[in-house]
């Protein structure tokens, strides 16, 4: 028996979803990329594989991550930054794959941003029991280009709030293949990603894959 809410979902059909002013969320949107996305995936994370990274605060993160693109995010006990080579390797992040490019320039325009030209894509691995606390994506040069972030994998539940960290927060449950898009007004709102709860899914296992395409230089 299952009481849960969450659990009884079922992903929604290809509609748009309208979260905020300037925040959309694009049921199945990748869907159609998958095949595609997922051999550039596997390239992608055997030129710079999955790590831990150490926030500032000396605390390793629960969900790992790599990057693709002319920029990729790190974080160390100095700080978060964008850097245009791998620190773990000293080789340039592996070249934004032409698929990404695509999905992401299309989801944009979907959501009513055209010509996004993102030149950094965020690959965020979430296992059961990881999280991703509450944060604003502040790191980026210009806040006037949207965020445009791609679900693969098991389910998750996305956190959002507001412009401070108190703001009461709202939740969005996201399934493989939905494409959520921010920017405008929205862009800096608080966000996070609750504990994973155990599941498997039939394409990527038990394992929840998350791209997050900006322009950050
Ligand atoms: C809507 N990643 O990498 S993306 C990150 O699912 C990050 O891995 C999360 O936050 C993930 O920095 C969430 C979806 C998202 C992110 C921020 C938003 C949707 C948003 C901010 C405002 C509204
Ligand atoms: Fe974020």
């Amino acid at each position: 028996m299952n009481l849960d809410l969450f659990d009884t979902l079922e992903p929604s059909d290809n509609r748009q979803q309208q979260l905020a002013q300037d925040a959309f969320v694009l049921r199945g949107f990748a869907i159609p990329y998958v095949p595609e996305l997922l051999p550039a995936l596997a390239a992608i994370q055997q030129a710079a594989p999955f790590r831990h990274l150490v926030t500032p605060g000396g605390l390793r993160m629960s969900v790992a991550l790599t990057n693709c693109g002319r920029l990729g995010w790190t974080s160390d006990r100095h700080g978060y930054r964008y850097t245009a080579t791998d620190p773990d390797s000293g080789r340039p992040w592996p070249a934004m794959p032409a698929v990404f490019l695509r999905l992401a320039q299309a989801a944009a325009a979907q959501a009513g941003f055209d010509a996004f030209m993102p030149d950094a894509c965020l690959v965020n691995r979430y296992e059961p029991g990881t999280k991703l606390s509450l944060h604003q994506d502040k790191d980026e040069q210009d806040y006037n280009a949207p965020i445009v972030s791609v679900s693969l994998g098991i389910p998750a539940l996305f956190q959002f709030g507001g412009h401070a960290r108190s703001d009461k927060t709202e939740r969005v449950p996201l399934f493989h293949g939905d494409v959520v898009v921010w920017g405008g007004v929205d862009r800096l709102r608080y966000h996070g990603v609750l504990p994973l709860k155990e599941g498997q899914h039939p394409l990527l296992g038990r394992q929840r894959i998350n791209f997050t395409f900006r322009k950050a230089g």
